[in-house]
């Protein structure tokens, strides 16, 4: 699945994240592991299996250290082996100031446009800096001589520069999974000037779109002072050259394509509409809880379209999976107004025999996932900002029907490859609605000929593609960082 180049990693490859892949709690029953939901995990663990290495993490379960060595390490996948998982146990005024600090309360509504609601302490910053050198530390110390980092998202910005401290040739790439935004919105970030220089401690950055990696330039720029070519994409800033690169992520197309034509995945479908009592038609929204996936926008748009379309009585459902993955208020409050307005819609236009809006609070199995993805007649991914979005790919490599119409958010990532879905801005709620009915109402010809394409550009671009493309990037950077260092 790898064209044979994992074997590039045989010095070792080091993964860190702020969430783990394998999570283990303690319940009534025993110690239980599960998978945590996002993106992130859902995209690296397929990487991990494949080519092996270890992932620091923050152990966020409460199983303590029961099932790893001493220095905090287990082997994952738990059923079958393939990496090591070495955790990082943070305390609680780290998880506090930290985790729901400064990542969720302020970096994450930052970088997704939604800066009122960025809330700033200074216990925050001094939290952040300590755990990423927690990290720094724990990375430094599973690295053999010549092992690659490979650190991801916005949980980490300081850990580059911090290993570079302790070790200049090492070769650090980081992935950037969420929006980089423009300058202006950038000037309001608290620490602005330290998260840069921490990401320009890496030799390659990369991020989903172009338009993020000219955003981040631009910021370097501003900020810094940075020196930005723009033909090598490349920063150089502090005696130092960082690449810049565009790498769109994605899912694995054979994997989620083979599920659903199986014959399981046939009878759980047959299963699932007898249970829930569905109409014949179903539409599907599946997201993290999360104020940026737009999902408020999305209900008002299915009211509206419920008011003018009165022939999708009985006839239409809308299965919405909304699995919470972070505490702390503002999360508690949206998933309030989320159920409040499920409740309303329902109550609204609902028979006894017919519940328009169908609510999944809890995460689903993977095959379950899969089911709703095969028979949904229309996916509505409307993200207010996404740096990618998996679901619209998964969503896609699953109808090898050529069933199954994909309207979605301009403002996520996936919408720059997959121009043949319904684009919509999911603030303008009049549009949405109509969308919703066109979707419904296109010919099978039309939605054949659109789920074609998407799936030509899903399966051209795999996630083992997109590992593939930063391989090829780092297989050129110790050349060039002995040739050109400090370009
Ligand atoms: C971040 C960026 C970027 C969801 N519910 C269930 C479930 N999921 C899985 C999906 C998918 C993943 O969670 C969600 O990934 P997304 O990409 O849509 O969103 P984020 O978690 O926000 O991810 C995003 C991504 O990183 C990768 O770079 O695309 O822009 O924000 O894989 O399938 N899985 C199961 N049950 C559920 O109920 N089994």
């Amino acid at each position: 699945r790898l064209s044979g180049r994992g074997d590039r990693f045989r010095g070792g490859l080091i993964v860190a994240s702020n969430r783990e892949p394998y999570c283990h709690r303690k319940t009534p029953e025993g110690l239980r592991w599960e998978i945590p939901v996002g993106g992130v995990v859902s995209a690296l663990d397929t990487v991990l299996r494949v080519t092996g290495g270890t992932w620091v993490a923050w152990g966020s379960g409460s199983g303590d250290m029961e099932q790893t060595d001493a220095g905090g390490r287990l082997l994952v996948p738990p059923e079958n082996p393939a990496y090591t998982l070495r955790r990082i146990w943070l305390s609680a005024s780290a998880e506090e100031n930290y985790y729901h600090g400064f990542c969720n309360l302020v970096l994450w509504p930052l970088f997704h446009g939604e800066t009122d609601r960025v809330v700033y302490l200074p216990s925050f910053w001094e939290e952040y800096e300590k755990t990423n050198r927690a990290f720094a530390e724990a990375i430094l110390e599973e690295c053999a001589w010549n092992s690659t980092i490979w650190i991801h998202d916005y949980h980490l910005c300081r850990v580059p520069r911090m290993i570079r401290a302790a070790d200049q040739e090492r070769i650090i790439a980081h992935f950037w999974h969420i929006p980089w935004p423009e300058r202006e919105r950038y000037d309001c970030a608290p620490h602005g000037e330290e998260i840069l220089a921490g990401l320009l401690g890496n030799d390659l950055l990369g991020f989903q779109t172009p338009l993020y990696a000219r955003n981040f330039m631009d910021c370097a720029a501003a900020r810094l002072g940075a020196v930005i070519d723009d033909d090598a994409m490349t920063v150089a800033w502090d005696g130092r050259t960082t690449q810049i690169r565009t790498f769109p992520i994605s899912t694995d197309f054979e994997c989620f394509n083979a599920l659903a034509n199986s014959a399981s995945t046939a009878a759980r479908i047959r299963r699932i509409r007898k249970q829930h009592h569905l109409p014949r038609r179903v539409g599907l929204a599946v997201d993290r809880l999360d104020y940026t996936k737009g999902i408020l926008q999305r209900l008002q748009a299915l009211e509206l379209f419920f008011q003018r379309n009165p022939e999708f009585h009985r006839r239409f459902s809308f299965i919405q999976v909304a699995v919470m993955t972070r505490s702390g208020k503002p999360y508690l409050r949206y998933r309030q107004e989320v159920e409040d307005q499920i409740a309303e819609i329902n109550k609204k236009f609902g028979k006894a025999d017919w519940r328009p809006i169908i609510y999944f609070g809890s995460k689903l199995e993977r095959q379950d996932l899969v089911s709703w993805y095969r028979m949904a007649d229309v996916a509505v991914i409307t993200p207010l900002h996404d740096g990618m979005n998996l679901v619209a790919k998964e969503y896609v490599a699953s109808r090898g029907d050529g069933k199954g119409v994909l309207i979605l958010g301009r403002q996520a990532g996936a919408a720059e490859e997959l121009t043949e879905s319904i684009l919509v801005d999911p603030t303008d709620i009049e549009m949405f609605a109509t969308a919703i009915h066109r979707a419904l109402t296109l010919s099978s010809g039309e939605k054949k000929k659109r789920m074609m394409q998407l799936r030509g550009q899903v399966q051209g671009n795999t996630i083992y593609s997109w590992v593939d493309n930063i391989l090829d990037e780092l297989s050129l950077l110790p050349v060039m960082k002995q040739g050109g260092k400090h370009a």
